[in-house]
């Protein structure tokens, strides 16, 4: 996404009346209160230069509600939080198998959630959570917000170390407690008797995959760079799997301080907040994030409310940038498009109990499909 004149000149015209309208405002304005207009201002000229009017289509997001699904809403919505994308989400009802349907198969022929399609690129389509995520990055990252330039003295050092955490997560933490998840939770009927066996071995496997995390993270607050790291595509692949852990029976104090740690890190940034609720926010969702993290929810203070309140009545800023502070902690339910089927996985099996307690006599079916891997 290249700056050109035209945009500049507008970018720059936008400044100027941002700020004319400030110092028409200021002259208003009690002295007292003068420094939140000095405040506001450098923050309408970066958010202004920041955010440019975005010249792209809108990027076409077909996902659920699921961990490879919010892996991509929230690089998506930082990116839009930034001005460097726009998106449309269409929103997979899984459990209707839509997924599997010629159109989408012609997508991913994977036949599986999430997956986009680049109105800006002939209609370029990609899969696979993580392939969606480099993609991403690579085109619309420009400002590398959440990457290293090569240009960078340890710039490809840290995008190997990306490339590594993102494979460690597509290779192991995923496939491993999806498995987790369907002996767990879903397997039934005739197939009982190896279930123990099977819990155990892949509860087992992604305990000693999260191990890996845990001791990575000590002392640091992102998988990735100098010091205690910068938040990148590597924690966005590997923070929503980790997130679901009860689902694979994997209780909250087994996953270690680091990571629960680095989980808060993750669900204190207001686009990780909106992109897990990307299609709509699940029961499901609201149990995980007050069960698993209940003091990782957003909190805003009088004073954020009320430099909010300060900002969008001097039409100075781009008022959807900061409307999460508006966002009561826990958001009212949308239509669900996926909740109620989803949930049908019972969501008390949250809680990480002993493997007996996920049989179910009543059920008839061999084997439901594998929701996420
Ligand atoms: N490796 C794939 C896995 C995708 C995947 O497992 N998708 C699940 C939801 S998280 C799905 O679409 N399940 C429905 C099905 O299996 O038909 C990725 O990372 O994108």
């Amino acid at each position: 996404m290249q700056s050109s004149p035209s945009c500049l000149s507008s970018t720059f015209l936008r400044v100027v009346n941002n700020q004319r309208r400030l110092k028409r405002l200021s002259n208003r304005i009690p002295f007292s209160i003068q420094p939140f207009s000095i405040s506001a201002a450098v923050v309408a000229a970066a958010t202004t230069f920041n955010n440019p009017p975005l010249k792209m289509q809108p990027i076409k997001l077909y996902t659920a509600n699921t961990p490879n699904g919010e892996k991509v809403s929230i690089l998506c919505e930082e990116l839009k939080a930034l001005g460097k994308l726009d998106y449309e989400v269409h929103a997979i009802d899984i459990m209707k198998n839509i997924q599997k349907e010629d159109w989408f198969l012609k997508i991913n022929p994977n036949g599986r959630i999430p997956a986009i399609v680049d109105p800006n690129n002939n209609d370029f389509s990609v899969m696979e959570s993580a392939a969606i995520l480099l993609y991403l990055e690579k085109k619309f990252d420009d400002d590398h917000a959440f990457s290293w330039p090569s240009t960078d003295a340890k710039g490809d050092d840290y995008r190997s170390e990306v490339l590594q955490w993102i494979f460690f997560a597509h290779g192991g933490t995923g496939p491993m407690q999806g498995q987790a998840n369907h002996f767990r939770m879903q397997a039934v009927g005739e197939s009982k008797n190896v279930i123990p066996y099977a819990i155990k071995r892949y509860r087992d496997e992604t305990l000693r995959l999260y191990s890996v995390y845990e001791k990575h993270l000590e002392g640091r607050d992102w998988l990735v760079g100098e010091g205690k790291g910068k938040y990148s595509i590597a924690d966005m692949n590997a923070f929503p799997w980790v997130l679901w852990h009860k689902f694979a029976g994997i209780k909250d104090e087994e996953v270690g301080p680091n990571v629960t740690r680095w989980l808060r890190n993750n669900l204190d940034r207001p686009a990780v907040q909106k992109g897990l609720r990307i299609p709509s926010e699940t029961e499901l969702l609201k149990k995980i994030l007050n069960e698993v993290s209940p003091a990782a929810l957003p909190t805003h203070s009088h004073t954020a409310r009320a430099l909010l309140l300060f900002m969008f009545l001097s039409h100075t800023l781009d008022f959807s940038l900061f409307s999460f502070l508006l966002l009561p902690p826990s958001l009212p339910p949308l239509p669900p498009q996926l909740g109620k089927k989803f949930s049908m996985v019972e969501s008390a099996r949250l809680d990480a109990g002993a493997p007996e307690t996920v049989m179910d006599p009543q059920r008839t079916s061999h084997f439901l499909p594998t929701l996420c891997i």
